[in-house]
């Protein structure tokens, strides 16, 4: 037993990692990992139960929400609420932010962005899905409600990211801009487990993650360098592995731990990225940097992109960092 470190006893010890630590941000941890766990107990029994279905209700992006999707955004909105360091979240299955009027969140003074259910569409054939999150500190005076400016704030600023996992075990990985660090859930015991301290993504992989599908409408750079990944070149590792699932976190994940690239660039349905920056691309771009990858959108680190609209949808590009240079130079040089 001794050598089990929970997520609790992580983070209490890395607690003077954060410049002002006060112990707010850790407990504000706690009730994401909280809200975690009631989750996951209900994404387990999505088979079992008929709750999976979609209610037939869009979202702001016109795509059709499921049972879950709701279900998790009321749990997460609700522990943050609760959290007397929260003033306000914005998530991707409410249009607006959502600022919380009591007193104790006026005077908070953290921001979260979550996606409550990333990949939802998987959960029909039982493959992972999860949450994302950010945390940032406000703009507005403490005192007063949130507003949307504190939620448009470039990646750069976060002061903490993660995911939740609901794979064949449920993970939860996070940074505070102190390295990547991931716990298991044991569902025994009914806490996350420190299983992966440090992670670090390897310089080169040679693994690529892409809706080949959509390959004839993507940028030309971006075929020239899927092309680059399937040409033999056995003393490169060349052609690389492909692995799609289509759930986010997990392609990301699989990459981090084990080396690749994952893309998603421009595509006909999607002509500016499907992915959204806020709930999606900088909290992963965070994480990918903390682990010693690279993250951007063709042109820009994605850290560096100053936010215009809160369900702004970029490409997004991620993973090994030599991989990333590889494919910038493809987008980089000329046609
Ligand atoms: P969602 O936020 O509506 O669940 O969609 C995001 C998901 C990501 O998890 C995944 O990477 C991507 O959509 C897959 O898109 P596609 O099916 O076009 O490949
Ligand atoms: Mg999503």
């Amino acid at each position: 037993m001794s050598d089990i470190k929970t997520l609790g006893e992580f983070i209490i010890e890395k607690q003077n990692d954060f410049p002002h630590a006060s112990g707010d941000l850790s407990s504000l941890l706690g009730s994401i990992k909280l809200a975690a766990k009631i989750v996951n107990r209900e994404i387990n029994k999505a088979g079992l139960i008929d709750i999976t279905g979609s209610v037939g209700k869009e979202n702001i992006q016109g795509e059709q929400q499921q049972k879950l999707d709701l279900y998790a955004n009321e749990k997460f909105k609700a522990a943050l609420e609760a959290h007397a360091q929260v003033c306000g979240i914005a998530s991707e299955e409410e249009d607006e932010v959502v600022a919380f009027s009591k007193e104790q969140n006026r005077n908070a003074k953290y921001v979260v962005l979550i996606d409550p259910l990333d990949g939802s569409s998987n959960i029909d054939v039982n493959a992972s899905v999860g949450t994302i999150f950010s945390i940032y500190r406000r703009l507005s005076p403490v005192g007063t409600p949130a507003t949307e400016s504190d939620f448009l704030q470039p990646g750069n600023c976060q002061i903490a990211a993660g995911y939740v996992i609901y794979g064949s075990s449920t993970m939860l990985v996070y940074t505070t801009g102190k390295g990547v660090h991931g716990f298991t859930y044991d569902p025994s015991l009914g806490v996350f487990c420190l299983s992966h301290e440090n992670i670090r993504i390897s310089e080169n992989g040679s693994c690529y993650s892409t809706n080949e599908g959509n390959y004839i409408r993507f940028p030309i750079g971006v075929k020239k360098y899927i092309k680059y990944c399937q040409e033999n070149v056995p003393k490169d590792n060349r052609p690389y592995t492909s692995r799609y699932i289509g759930s986010l976190i997990s392609d990301i994940h699989r990459n981090l731990l084990k080396g690749g690239i994952y893309l998603y660039p421009s595509t006909a349905a999607y002509p500016n990225g499907k992915l959204r920056l806020l709930y999606e691309c900088n909290p992963m771009a965070f994480i990918m940097e903390q682990a010693g990858g690279k993250a951007c959108n063709g042109s820009s680190r994605i850290l560096d992109i100053k936010p215009t609209s809160l369900h702004q949808r970029i490409p997004f590009f991620a993973g090994s960092t030599e991989m990333i240079r590889k494919l910038e130079q493809f987008l980089t040089e000329p046609s």
